[in-house]
């Protein structure tokens, strides 16, 4: 045996993420369930071909990697990698490891996980953001599961692993499902923060009456400020592609129809299990569900009638803040999300090194996560919004955010995202709220009685026996 990795899967993920692995030195045995791929990969390898071992039979393949395995799987998510699993499990020796790097649910990484465990053979399943170019060129990666076999495959990952200020993005993160679990919320705040910046561009355009190199022009700039990061950067690119056959900008002809593969859903409804308020992120999946039925909205557009286009009432300084704050409760959100599934799972996530490596290579990389990370190395899980640097950019940003959600509500544009997190912003920062009116319902109704200060829990109304019924 002479390979140090084994991959199985050679489809845009797995044969970026097979390159990589040769680029930085390793050699690595590829498979693939169609053959003629593996032969085909090998073939365009070019200089890389030396260190990479193309398999067609899976046990010549098993084979071919140096005990104790570490076998990397990159196949669809879901029936395939169990199939793959249960393919492999007579081929391995106690001790070997599978890496599973798609998007998988992390319940099912967990069953996997605990499948395997009793059988001897280790079990990683590794969130891996970046697309494309990220598995060629250095993607984030967040592993959880077997910490014993971690360390074997642990300088292969490091070493693949995109860089931030010379550090890799590449972190044992907790046992069983954490790494997909921390993908998985990684997912939900890009749906998030793209939602948002895509509000911000509905302002500028029908509010403003921007055009998309207008628009464009001004992400260039937000990118240079506190905003900077990887999705404002290519919002910008977005916005000023010009279509080749019409000459028209690109964005104005592509369908407002958004597309989604079911992470987003699965923060928010793992959100919802938990009882942790992610408003930002379910609004944006709302808003991605509401993109896909267009003929409804095309139909009630008729009914209701077409707003007209200008009389927003802000800045653009005050969307640009406007989109800091509501990032800022998106990912309170999202790390609210984290820390209690760490607590439910006992994972011990550790959250300054979650925001550490998603610095650079995945899709929401950006400066901002530097100053979180630095936020949760002090130790002190809290809330962003009450991290005492989030506090300074919050009093600083939210009247913005107040006013473009207003100009939205008074103009009619939606602002589902944008306006969910300033909700969040308000509820979490009112110390009285109106929950004592629901308690008083649900004691009348149900006599689930209430808690007085002074007087305890159990108590309840005496209300009119005539009325309700
Ligand atoms: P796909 O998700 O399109 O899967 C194609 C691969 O799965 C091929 O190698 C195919 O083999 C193999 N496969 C299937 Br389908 N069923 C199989 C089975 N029963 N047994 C063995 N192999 C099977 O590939 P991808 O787009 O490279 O994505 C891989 C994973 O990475 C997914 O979980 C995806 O969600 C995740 N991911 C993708 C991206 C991205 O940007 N594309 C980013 C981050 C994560 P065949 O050649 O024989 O059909």
């Amino acid at each position: 045996a002479s390979a140090d990795i084994g991959l199985i899967g050679l489809a845009v993920m797995g044969s970026n993420l097979a390159l990589n692995i040769a680029e930085k030195g390793y050699t690595i045995a590829v498979h693939n369930r169609t053959a003629a791929k593996i032969d085909e990969f090998v073939a365009e390898a070019g200089e890389l071909r030396p260190r990479i071992i193309g398999k067609a039979d899976l046990k010549e393949f098993v084979q071919a990697i140096k005990a104790p395995r570490s076998i990397i799987i990159m196949v669809k998510a879901g029936k395939p990698v169990d199939d793959v699993i249960e393919e492999l499990l007579p081929l391995l020796d106690k001790g070997d490891a599978i890496l599973e790097c798609g998007n998988s649910l992390y319940t099912d990484t967990q069953r996997r996980f605990d499948y395997l465990k009793p059988k001897g053979i280790g079990y990683l399943g590794v969130g891996v953001s970046g697309g494309e170019e990220g598995a060629r060129h250095g993607p984030s990666i967040m592993v959880g599961g077997s910490k014993e076999q971690w360390h074997n495959a642990e300088p292969v990952l490091k070493a693949i692993a995109a860089k931030f200020n010379g550090e890799p993005c590449c972190a044992y993160l907790g046992e069983g499902g954490a790494g997909h679990f921390v993908k998985t919320i990684h997912n939900g705040i890009e749906y998030a923060d793209m939602q948002m910046i895509a509000e911000v561009y509905g302002v500028m355009r029908d509010g403003l009456g921007m055009n998309p190199k207008q628009a464009s022009d001004v992400f260039k700039e937000w990118n240079k400020g506190p905003l900077n990061s990887y999705l404002i950067e290519i919002t910008g690119y977005v916005l000023e592609a010009i279509d080749g056959p019409t000459g028209k900008p690109l964005v104005e002809l592509i369908v407002d129809r958004a597309g989604q593969k079911g992470t987003g859903r699965w923060s928010a409804i793992v959100a919802q299990e938990m009882a942790v308020p992610a408003t930002a992120i379910e609004g944006a999946v709302a808003a991605r569900s509401l993109s896909a039925a267009k003929d409804q909205r095309v139909a009630a557009e008729a009914i209701y009638g077409k707003r007209q286009a200008g009389g927003a009432d802000v800045s653009l300084a005050e969307l640009e803040k406007a989109l800091l704050a509501g990032k800022i409760a998106a990912y309170a959100q999202g790390f609210a999300v984290l820390a209690k599934a760490s607590e439910e799972n006992g994972w011990n996530l550790p959250l300054g090194t979650i925001a550490k490596i998603w610095r650079a290579g995945c899709i929401i990389r950006s400066r901002f996560l530097d100053q979180m990370a630095a936020t949760y190395d002090k130790g002190d899980n809290v809330n962003l919004l009450v991290a005492p640097d989030f506090v300074t950019i919050m009093k600083d940003a939210h009247p913005s955010l107040r006013k473009v959600v207003a100009a939205g509500a008074l103009g009619e544009f939606p602002l589902i995202c944008l306006s969910s997190a300033l909700s969040y912003f308000d509820s979490y920062r009112q110390a009285r709220g109106t929950a004592n009116l629901i308690q008083g319902q649900r004691d009348f109704f149900g006599a689930h009685g209430f808690e007085i200060e002074g007087r305890g829990p159990g108590q309840h109304g005496k209300w009119p026996s005539t009325l309700g019924n």
